[in-house]
């Protein structure tokens, strides 16, 4: 970054958006832009095509740059004008996120405000270190719909994280309609944790909050975690399990105690249909296999499984991608690996990374945002301890397993399980201020990062979070302004 200290670009009531002539996904964020900027400002901001720099606009151009990568972006602020220019799309819309952080918090309300709307002068070039940089939102334990969802999704895009990973199915619900097995969604979603109604996305539903993401640059991950944590599934259609019977349905928070029947072959036709549909419906490389906390199946069955359910995903052209227990079985060179729990060595994970998996790290101690900020956080549990916002922000991920470095990372996601989650407010009360750190860990360079920085910079974004109406944890680590 390059500040030109003492110059600034107002926008007024006359300013244009103007986007890369020929490029409708330009447009498209363009148009995205405009409709973030115009409540609080008031203004018109037509988007158009046209010429990069031209006065009183802001302009998005797309020109191949090498420095940039497929998410990297260059802003250029005159007296005159706003110039963003990227390789693609996406990188538009990273830039787009930080011109939103550079006007006045103001910008995020609702109603017109009184502005004025000023961008500091200079240019900044900027790329991700890590191209998966994301949250996982468990909508089993507690349902959330498909409008707390996109709001979800607005808020992780303006920290430009690009993965949302839906932990669909659970214990205590199954959250996905499917087609050749109904009473998955309309049985196994019908409650949740404490016993509440629960709910479930229909096939139309969760394209809508697929396509939603996808205009926001975010990539959803859709999770059917097998073969444990499946009550609601065995619930729904008993011969899933090995005695044939189906369970009542669960909405304690115990782990560890279903399994799908690993040695019928009616599980894995049951598997070849959830996993075919879902791979319909999602236009991501990556389906999430689940994998994690099995304590009723031996090592060889639960290996076998890993092997033919992995086998299943490429089959419907996708890859998997299973919690770190997954690395037991023998995976494709195209299954990834999400470490999540450092009580274990993390053995058979490096063993894994020396075979060739590649890893996203999900470290509870650092990442897990249903942990506890400490002893008087209301929400949340702490099997992993307390996790502070310095605790999420000051870790490497080259640096996090021995063995481990940036080749084999794809790289960060922050997990939001949600036992004790009943409301967005909770959500958001958890993911922030935390979620902006873990961001930052997978986009800047550890050279780049500094806790002391870091805290009066995430300051300055309490004011924009009320503008929001986001409930943040105001944790006494950083210097609020108000
Ligand atoms: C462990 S992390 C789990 C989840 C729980 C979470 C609570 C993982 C793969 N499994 O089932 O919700 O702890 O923090």
């Amino acid at each position: 970054m390059e500040a030109a200290g003492g110059t600034w670009f107002t926008l007024a009531r006359s300013t244009r958006i103007l986007t890369a002539p020929g490029s409708t996904e330009a447009a498209a964020v363009g148009q995205y832009l405009a409709s973030v900027l115009r409540p609080a400002t008031g203004y018109p901001l037509p988007v158009a095509a046209g010429p990069p720099a031209a006065a009183d606009s802001i302009s998005l151009e797309l020109t191949r740059d090498d420095r940039l990568g497929d998410e990297g972006y260059e802003l250029e602020v005159t007296g005159e004008s706003a110039t963003l220019r990227a390789s693609r799309p996406a990188g538009l819309f990273m830039g787009v996120q930080t011109l939103r952080q550079l006007l006045p918090a103001a910008v995020e309300r609702t109603s017109v405000q009184p502005g004025p709307w000023r961008l500091p002068g200079g240019r900044i070039v900027d790329h991700p270190r890590f191209p998966w940089r994301g949250a996982m939102l468990d909508v089993a334990r507690h349902f959330f719909t498909v409008a707390e969802v996109q709001r979800f999704v607005d808020l992780i895009a303006l920290y430009k994280l690009n993965v949302l990973h839906l932990h669909l199915t659970d214990d205590q619900g199954w959250r996905i309609a499917i087609g050749s097995r109904p009473k998955l969604a309309t049985h196994g979603g019908s409650t949740q944790v404490g016993g509440g109604p629960g709910g479930y996305y229909t096939q139309r539903q969760y394209a809508e909050i697929v396509g939603y993401a996808r205009d926001r640059c975010v990539t959803i991950v859709p999770e059917i975690d097998v073969p444990g944590h499946t009550n609601a599934a065995l619930a729904s259609y008993g011969e899933l399990s090995c005695d044939g019977r189906a369970p009542e349905l669960y909405t304690g928070v115990e782990v560890g105690f279903s399994s799908l029947c690993v040695d019928e072959p009616a599980t894995y036709r049951f598997l070849d249909e959830v996993i075919g549909e879902l791979a319909a419906l999602t236009p991501g490389p990556y389906l999430h296999i689940g994998g994690d906390e099995v304590r009723t199946l031996s090592e060889e069955q639960y290996a076998g499984f890993v092997e033919r359910v992995q086998q299943l995903v490429r089959e419907h052209g996708r890859h998997a991608i299973g919690w770190q227990e997954i690395a037991k079985a023998t995976l494709l060179p195209t299954t990834a690996a999400q470490y999540w729990d450092p009580r274990t060595g993390g053995d058979a994970i490096r063993a894994a990374v020396r075979r060739g998996t590649k890893l996203v790290l999900s470290p509870a101690t650092r990442t897990y945002l249903d942990m506890k900020y400490d002893e008087h956080t209301r929400l949340g549990l702490d099997w992993a301890g307390h996790v502070e916002v310095r605790d999420a922000y000051e870790w490497d991920p080259s640096t996090l397993l021995d063995g481990v470095d940036d080749a084999d990372v794809l790289g960060v996601e922050a997990p939001l399980w949600s036992e004790t989650l009943e409301s967005i407010a909770d959500v958001e009360r958890m993911a922030f201020p935390r979620l902006p750190g873990i961001a930052e860990v997978g986009w800047s360079p550890a050279a780049a990062r500094g806790w002391d920085g870091f805290r009066r910079r995430l300051a300055a974004h309490g004011p924009r979070w009320s503008a929001m109406a986001v409930s943040y944890h105001r944790s006494p680590q950083v210097p609020w302004p108000e």
